[in-house]
């Protein structure tokens, strides 16, 4: 993989759920040696710190909770990734899940602008499809893809600028959807593979075709990982632990697919609690995942190996 300049953007995110830690992420990734793995690796890496949220006028809504708030990261992290992807290769340091409304909106709004679509890959055990009208839980973090695709409901959001077409978003370790998200998922073009999925016919098939896909489009790519992706035996930092998820090695395969595509421009690491973690275990197989991902290996092999 060639050398990126990389912009590692700090989102101390913890609105978007009602469990607090989220806010110490950023900082988990610094310590576990995010930025030094990355420069090893032959990348340029500069640390933007930690942004704020824009203060918004807004009450609270009670049905949801930390509207304003998420309202707020959404229109920094926004303005901040359209800038970085401008620059860059942009990495958002979660922080919940919420923060994706904000990082990928800002990168989906430079892509219009160099007239590339933008695909999306949702690594995650949830669908995040709600949206304000139909969770239940009044989680915010649980409606980001809606937000995303342009779905109704987001009235107090800023205006999703380039709203995505769900055929061009791409979920992997989906093993806890709502009702309301299935019958809405239902209607769109989404490439979904649950973890039935992957134990039928394993991980690298459904990401080898998605990329292929994103290939033949020139399209730029966004990687958005949630913790609860991985299993919670390897990733226990993370307040909503799904058993069944992706192994340590279906995790790096996909990374080192990311990486031999040479196609991602963009990159999430969201949902680590660092309260919850056990001795730093799980923001190291973080660093490590993303150290794959920007090319660490094992032996070299030939590139575009998924093709
Ligand atoms: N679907 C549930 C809800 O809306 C759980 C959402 C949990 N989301 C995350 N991020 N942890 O994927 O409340
Ligand atoms: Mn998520
Ligand atoms: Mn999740
Ligand atoms: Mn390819």
């Amino acid at each position: 993989m060639s050398e990126h300049d990389i912009i590692l953007i700090g989102a101390p995110v913890d609105s978007g759920k009602r469990r607090r830690g989220c806010l110490m992420g950023p900082d988990a990734f610094r310590v576990a040696g995010l930025a030094e793995a990355l420069e090893s690796l032959g990348h340029r890496v500069k640390d933007l710190g930690n942004l704020c949220p824009d203060p918004v006028d807004l009450p609270e809504d009670p049905h949801l909770f930390g509207l304003p708030e998420t309202v707020g990261w959404t229109a920094a992290l926004m303005r901040a990734g359209k800038e970085a992807a401008a620059q860059g290769f942009p990495v958002f340091l979660g922080g919940d899940h919420a923060l994706s409304m904000g990082s990928v909106a800002g990168v989906a709004a430079h892509a219009a602008e160099a007239g590339r679509p933008l695909f999306l890959l949702w690594l995650d055990a949830h669908t995040d499809f709600h949206t304000p009208l139909t969770t239940a839980s009044g989680n915010l973090h649980g409606v980001s893809v809606a937000y995303l695709a342009g779905r109704e409901g987001f009235e107090a959001f800023p205006a999703m600028p380039a709203p995505l077409p769900m055929r061009q978003v791409c979920m992997i370790g989906i093993r806890s959807v709502d009702p309301g998200e299935r019958e809405a998922l239902r209607e769109t073009e989404v490439h979904l593979y649950d973890m039935r999925h992957i134990d039928e016919h394993g991980i690298r098939a459904p990401l080898a075709e998605f990329l292929t896909r994103v290939e033949a489009a020139n399209g730029m790519l966004h990687v958005s990982l949630d913790v609860d992706f991985l299993d919670p035996a390897i990733a226990p930092a993370v307040g909503t632990t799904v058993p069944g998820g992706a192994t340590l090695r279906e995790a790096h395969l996909v990374m080192e697919m990311l990486c031999d595509s040479g196609l991602v421009t963009s990159l999430d690491l969201v949902e680590l609690n660092p309260f919850l973690d056990e001795r730093g275990r799980t923001a190291g197989v973080m660093v490590d995942l993303a150290a794959s991902l920007f090319g660490r290996r094992i032996f070299d092999r030939p590139t575009r190996s998924h093709a």
